[in-house]
């Protein structure tokens, strides 16, 4: 097939999934073309059948805004025409969606051009539904040829939300368990850990609602009866507030922040402990990172996480904000070696047999060739 993949390049879970999946899908032997303001940051070298193509916005004095949605939707019409797409697979509602159910108006009577749109989150359950694009969203989401939803809960959330008529596929998200697997020894664990402590980690984008402040008291309670340190991958607007909650905690020997990271894998291999305590998660990406890498995941019990961490089997669940409740199955994890080793075995297990890319790509392929065929 030839796939046009549209995305924010950016760092951020929707970006990962959908450069992950051109390039699997290239390995496949489908021809991608990723259509989008910059090169996806995991498009970092060359790769057989995957094309970029730029979209580039005019800075036109009259425009007092940035037109991307529109340059975009051009772009979109100009890669369907000259490389023969079959089909044009979106991440994230806004404004892709809504940019090509307007390159797909251009194209009509003379390119069959079928748009498939995934949600992944914030699209649906935060920025969708402000008053300035809730019927935008709507919209485009009822006119795209077809549409999935990264978790079960997230195809409720826009089912109800959007009283959207339409068929929803639910899709997980996937994990290349080949690239994030356990590895026997690590050498940033020392670093991180010189004195043998234990190692807590979070990755995200640092947004309020990955709640990062909530990762900070966990460590701040679990210190009273294990020697841990906490490691920070990533960066984002709460950065500064944590870092000054870190200084007035007095804890700043034991936290780490390493700010965006490549080779991650790598990084999530020095931890004992993946913390996720979001408000809002549609599914999260990052948990499954770390699961497949042999870590136990404690989290919030909000969105889509319960679909993938299983209460104590995978880890452990809490109530958002509950930070007591998360800090003390940190604890239990940390301080019983069996219970540890059976969760650590039980969550790459998960990975690998629920969410490993053998298993979610062809699901994609099969949702592409019945949209097609519609
Ligand atoms: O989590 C974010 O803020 C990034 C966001 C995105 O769209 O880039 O992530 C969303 O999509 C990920 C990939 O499908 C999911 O794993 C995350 O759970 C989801 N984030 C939220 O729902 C908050």
């Amino acid at each position: 097939m030839k796939i046009g993949i549209t995305c924010y390049p950016t760092y951020g879970g929707s970006g990962v999934v959908a450069t992950e999946l051109g390039k699997a899908l290239a390995q496949k032997g489908h021809e991608i073309h990723f259509i989008s303001y910059a090169l996806p940051f995991r498009l970092n070298h060359f790769y057989e059948n995957i094309y970029f193509h730029e979209v580039e916005t005019t800075n036109y004095p009259l425009f007092e805004f940035n037109l991307y949605s529109l340059a975009l939707a051009s772009k979109m019409v100009e890669v369907a025409t000259y490389e023969n797409l079959d089909l044009l697979h979106v991440h994230y509602a806004i404004p892709h969606a809504t940019s090509a159910y307007l390159a797909r108006q251009i194209l009509k009577g003379k390119v069959d051009l079928k748009v498939i749109t995934t949600l992944h989150g914030t699209d649906i359950t935060l920025v969708g539904l402000e008053p300035s694009f809730l019927h935008l969203v709507k919209f485009s989401i009822e006119q795209s040829d077809g549409v999935t939803t990264v978790s079960k809960h997230l195809r409720e959330k826009t089912l109800t939300n959007y009283h959207v008529n339409k068929e929803i596929e639910v899709i997980p998200n996937f994990i290349d368990c080949e690239l994030y697997k356990p590895a026997a020894s690590c050498a940033f664990k020392s670093r991180f850990a010189p004195n043998g402590e234990k190692i807590l980690m979070h990755t995200s984008n640092f947004r309020a609602v990955k709640r990062v402040s909530d990762t900070i008291k966990i460590l701040e309670i679990v210190r009273k009866e294990v020697n841990a340190k906490l490691v920070l991958v990533g960066d984002g607007p709460e950065r500064s507030d944590c870092e000054r909650m870190i200084r007035e905690l007095d804890l700043q020997n034991s936290v780490i922040f390493l700010g965006k990271q490549d080779g991650l894998s790598d990084i999530l291999n020095a931890a004992d402990l993946f913390l996720l305590p979001s408000q809002s998660e549609s599914f999260g990406l990052s948990a499954l990172e770390a699961m497949a890498c042999g870590l136990p995941v404690v989290s919030s019990s909000v969105g889509g996480i319960p679909e993938l961490v299983l209460h104590n089997e995978t880890g452990f669940i809490a109530e958002f904000g509950d930070v007591e409740r998360m800090a003390k199955y940190s604890v239990d994890l940390l301080t019983n070696e069996k219970k540890y080793k059976k969760f650590s075995e039980n969550s790459r297990v998960r990975a690998v047999q629920s969410f490993s890319n053998e298993l979610i790509i062809p699901q994609y392929e099969a949702y592409y060739e019945k949209v097609l065929n519609s």
